[in-house]
């Protein structure tokens, strides 16, 4: 699959000006990818930059200092041809998207399930089976015969260990795109120690953490399914896992970011097992509050404008305990 869609790809970015970009607040799994279709693209004989929309996590700021590697970002705005990575909706692109649907052709490579994004793309690879969407992006330079050289290679490896969780949710991909990097030089424990150290040391990731349990609220629907949810001013994504981790099978972490609202969604394995995911769940909540939904199985995440986040906090527990006992009851 990787050789057919390298043979669609290849004459459309030769000699022309391609913007690389990802969803807003890119996380390592999205300049990773980015980092990778810089390189793809200059291997296939292109010119790229980068746009990042709303700019870098914090995570991802850490990454970039750590192995000192500088992304190449877009100075003008006269691009030919948009390449999207990690992002399945057109609201995550923020104003970037204006850029994108103007391209002359626009290109998706990405791991969540489809959004509108994939009905936009004139050449897409979507494998929402691949843990990350880093993988998919080494595996692709490797088969176009490109490499990275080894502090980006390094880089690119946080990619995946951030959307794997450390390899607790790899897929083979992962692993086969992780001994690739290792060839090229990728110094992985310096992330995984980088990792480690965030997670037990970050003063505010740990402030965010213990404020979201002090605010949480805990429902129970189907006997043990448990619905935990709750609001932070951010690091939403960490404090959902962490939710999942001390025994939720429904985690709903709502806040607020650039005058939009998220809500980050995870289920656990049984949830899912009983037919409660976390991407349909994105969808039923921006189907009944407003707004877009998209994501992963276990992990999505919906964007909607502002409103009081107490009332939304209501309103995700509600709409998840309703799925679960509709789920379990078979309806
Ligand atoms: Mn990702």
């Amino acid at each position: 699959m990787f050789r057919d869609f390298l043979n669609e790809l290849a004459p459309r970015l030769k000699e022309r000006k391609v913007l690389v970009t990802s969803h807003a607040n890119a996380d390592p799994d999205a300049i990773s990818s980015i980092l990778v279709g810089l390189r793809l693209v200059e291997h296939l004989g292109g010119k790229g930059c980068a746009l990042v929309p709303q700019g870098l996590s914090k995570v991802s700021r850490e990454m970039l200092n750590l192995t000192g590697v500088e992304l190449k970002y877009c100075s003008g705005r006269d691009i030919e041809v948009c390449l999207v990575v990690d992002s399945s909706n057109s609201v995550q692109l923020g104003d970037v998207w204006s850029l994108c649907s103007t391209a002359r052709v626009r290109v998706l490579i990405d791991h969540h399930m489809p959004g509108n994004l994939a009905e936009a793309a004139d050449v897409k690879l979507i494998d929402p089976t691949a843990s990350s969407a880093t993988e998919l992006m080494v595996l692709l330079l490797h088969e176009a015969g490109g490499k990275l050289s080894p502090p980006e290679a390094t880089l690119v490896s946080s990619g995946i260990f951030y959307d794997t969780r450390t390899f607790s949710y790899a897929s083979r991909y992962a692993f086969k795109a992780m001994s690739v990097l290792l060839d090229w030089g990728c110094e992985h424990k310096k992330i995984a120690k980088a990792f480690a150290a965030r997670k037990r040391g970050d003063f505010s990731l740990r402030m965010a953490v213990l404020k979201a349990l002090s605010r949480m609220r805990l429902e129970r629907a189907c006997e043990d399914i448990l619905i935990a949810t709750t609001h932070v001013s951010s690091y939403e994504s960490d404090v959902a896992n962490v939710l999942l981790s001390l025994g939720a099978d429904v985690a709903l972490v709502v806040s607020e970011k650039s005058a939009l609202l998220r809500v980050s969604v995870r289920t656990s394995e049984r949830a899912i097992s009983r037919g409660v995911s976390a991407y349909d769940l994105s969808l039923q909540i921006a189907e009944k509050l407003g707004g877009e939904g998209g994501g992963h199985e276990g992990a999505s995440m919906v964007h909607m404008n502002l409103r009081p986040l107490e009332s939304v906090v209501e309103e995700v527990a509600k709409i998840a305990v309703g799925r679960a006992t509709k789920a379990c009851s078979g309806r």
